[in-house]
């Protein structure tokens, strides 16, 4: 296939609830869409960089500087035999894996279009409906918490995680276990602590939870490991894992016991593929993460989490919990018994609806080869 147009498209989305962590509360997504084209098919990818450098470096503003000048003139006009290979041709770019990822994910939605697969079936998976669980953002009182689990619980879904700060913590997943003793819970720090910590860490230990998620700095592993020691709950990277070569190492120090694995935060499906490879080669569970994503990111995660070694719960959930119209037709959704159905029309396998798309943007640009 021959790169001959990408066009590049900033979304303003409103969420549907406003979503906290402890690094901040996002209401209003802007979102980088990317669609590339070959002479007879398009593919769509989205960049999950968020509002503000927080999670990461990365913002949809500088995704778009880094696609528009980078990334888009070393790309089209080329001929790929597969989206693999689009990884060699921006070999020299350093970081900015999300801004990469928006361009990667768009070239396996067209080879699988191209092919005629769908791309689940492209990427090697087998699972034909993958698990879902959901990320619950800070809350403004516990009650208020334990409405939004019974409502996610009544849904069908399969696992609840809370995200956890400073002051928003202990006490809270104290009260969530008495509500509900024996559902999979699990918590999300998003980096919010330290090893001076580690008291809590020990207390949270009586709580069964499946795991804490990045409780420590986002570029750390070793203290992960030393924490990883002191505690029975596993912990799970996710911010501190850009590669396949990290998770190696985060594995052979003993900083984590599960991943989860971000399309954006990789650089797009090449390297999520070695990810996923190394954890499962060495007895790692993995799930997918989610980025507040629209219907196009949304529709990707569900494709990368039919690998078999996801075998544990995502962050990947109906359109209508973020939006109240989503920009793919249908709108994802999700069944009484917690799952996603795999869909089997080519690529994504979701229609993007290009007029609704239009009505959000606030920005595009069109480059021809
Ligand atoms: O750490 O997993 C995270 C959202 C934005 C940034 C980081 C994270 C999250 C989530 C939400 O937890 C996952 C989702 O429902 O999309
Ligand atoms: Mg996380």
């Amino acid at each position: 296939m021959r790169i001959s147009q990408v066009e590049l498209r900033e979304l303003r989305m409103q969420l549907v609830h406003p979503f906290e962590t402890s690094f901040g509360t996002t209401r209003e997504r802007r979102i980088v869409i990317v669609k590339v084209s070959s002479d007879s098919h398009s593919g769509y990818g989205e960049v999950t960089a968020g509002e503000g450098p927080y999670y990461s470096h990365e913002t949809y503003q500088t995704a778009w500087h880094i696609l528009s000048d980078f990334v888009v003139p070393q790309a089209i006009g080329k001929e790929f035999a597969s989206a693999a290979d689009f990884a060699a041709v921006v070999r020299g770019i350093r970081g900015h894996r999300m801004a990469q990822a928006g361009m990667e994910t768009a070239l396996w939605d067209l080879e699988a279009k191209s092919r005629g697969l769908p791309l689940w079936k492209t990427l090697g998976g087998t699972r034909m409906a993958i698990e879902c669980g959901v990320s619950i953002g800070i809350q403004p009182a516990v009650d208020a918490l334990i409405a939004k689990i019974q409502k996610e619980l009544d849904s069908g879904y399969r696992r609840i995680k809370i995200k956890i700060k400073p002051g928003w913590d202990f006490n809270v997943v104290q009260e969530v276990r008495r509500c509900f003793p024996n559902i999979s819970l699990m918590v999300d720090a998003n980096s919010a602590y330290t090893l001076a910590d580690l008291d809590l860490f020990r207390k949270l230990d009586a709580f069964n939870l499946m795991m804490i998620e990045q409780p420590l700095h986002y570029e750390d592993m070793v203290d992960h490991a030393e924490l990883q020691r002191h505690i029975q709950t596993p912990i799970c990277l996710d911010e501190s894992i850009h590669s396949a070569d990290d998770a190696a190492k985060a594995i052979r120090i003993g900083a984590c016991r599960i991943v989860n694995i971000k399309l954006g935060r990789v650089g797009g499906y090449r390297e999520a593929l070695r990810l996923h490879d190394v954890c499962r080669d060495h007895g790692i569970p993995v799930w997918c993460g989610g980025m507040l994503e629209s219907g196009i990111g949304r529709a990707h995660n569900i494709a990368l989490s039919s690998l078999d070694n996801f075998s544990l719960p995502g962050d990947v959930t109906a359109s209508k919990r973020y939006w109240a119209r989503d920009i793919i037709e249908p709108p994802v959704e999700v069944a009484a018994d917690g799952r996603i159905a795999q869909r089997n029309d080519p690529g994504i396998g979701y229609r993007v609806n290009e007029e609704i798309m239009a009505e959000f943007t606030v920005r595009s640009q069109v480059f021809a080869a």
